[in-house]
């Protein structure tokens, strides 16, 4: 329509004037990724802000993602599209419970989800993606796990890293938390010759009939290098326009019509022009926190990628 091109065309001509980027999450609306610079997973995403010389980052997505890009890129301006736009699941665990846990499990050591608020990684001793989790669990030098906040992340963690005693809280996801057994077999009855790829996100049970388990990045990746040609996509429904775009002959299906995250939803191509027209909703950290949480980050990349 006439309003989009405008709206595109006034989008573009202020990231000019203002020397921004566009950053849109795998979990944004088609219109949100198709005017983004670049599209990614959280940390991804954090890593390019910090490696352009962009003077201003328009954030679409969550408020721990773009408080993470802010943690990278401090000598930025961070703008969340939408300040609405939380994640139930990063504030189920606060820097308190953090410091509750390790008196009470002073020999662990505590692996915090990028799912989580610039408090709750300063507390922490690294930080883990969903691509990176089981890696930087096994590369600890502690036996003891304390895995913050996701549940099932952890779940999933503690199974594949059978020498460690992981102690999942109990976060999680709304979205991807409330999917059934039931759903998957129907959808895989549907669809028998189907590869089904699912989120860890998701519940051990569901995790358990899937052909593979990864975060958005590691989903895209292997269903555009699987022979297969048919696939059911356990996880949020804006992965899908990122699978398409690269993969036009294979066919996705979507797990279930209720893989839909609220949060990410709420912002459009005119957010996108409301946060560089009005400079709204700036990200600050404080700067003993981001200090600290970036260190959990930076032990991150020590101990994984
Ligand atoms: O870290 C991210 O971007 C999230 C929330 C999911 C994923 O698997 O990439
Ligand atoms: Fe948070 Fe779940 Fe939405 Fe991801 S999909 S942002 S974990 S609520």
């Amino acid at each position: 329509t006439a309003d989009k091109e405008t709206l595109t065309a006034e989008i573009n001509r202020l990231k000019k004037e203002k020397n921004a980027v566009i950053v849109a999450h795998y979990y944004q609306q088609d219109e949100v990724q198709e005017i983004a610079d670049v599209v990614g997973d959280s940390f991804a995403l954090s890593k390019y802000c910090a490696n352009n010389d962009a003077d201003v980052i328009v954030f679409c997505g969550v408020h721990f993602m773009a408080e993470s890009a802010k943690i990278l890129s401090p000598e930025k301006t961070v703008y969340l599209a939408e300040a609405r736009s939380g994640c139930p699941m990063a504030d189920m665990v606060t820097a308190d419970d953090v410091k509750r846990l390790r008196r009470e499990h002073p020999e662990a050591a505590v692996v915090c989800y990028v799912n989580s608020s610039a408090e709750t990684k300063a507390e922490c001793d690294v930080c883990c993606t969903s691509s990176n989790a089981v890696q930087i669990v096994r590369a600890l030098e502690q036996k003891e796990v304390l895995f913050i906040p996701d549940k099932n992340l952890g779940s999933y963690v503690a199974s594949q890293v059978p020498e460690k005693t992981v102690i999942p809280y109990e976060g999680f996801c709304y979205t991807h938390n409330k999917i059934t057994v039931e759903e998957v077999d129907e959808v895989m009855a549907l669809h028998p010759d189907a590869e089904l790829a699912v989120h860890p996100e998701c519940r051990g049970e569901i995790l358990d009939r899937a052909d593979f388990v990864g975060s958005t990045a590691q989903i895209i990746d292997h269903c555009t290098k699987s022979d297969s040609r048919t696939f059911i996509i356990g996880t949020e429904m804006g992965v899908l326009y990122e699978l398409k775009k690269r993969n036009p002959d294979k066919k996705f299906y979507l797990l279930t019509p209720r893989f839909v995250c609220p949060n990410m939803k709420h912002t459009r191509l005119y957010s996108v022009y409301n946060a560089l027209a009005k400079g709204q909703y700036e990200i600050e950290v404080d700067e003993d926190i981001r200090v600290r949480a970036l260190g959990s980050l930076e032990r991150m990349l020590e101990l994984g990628n």
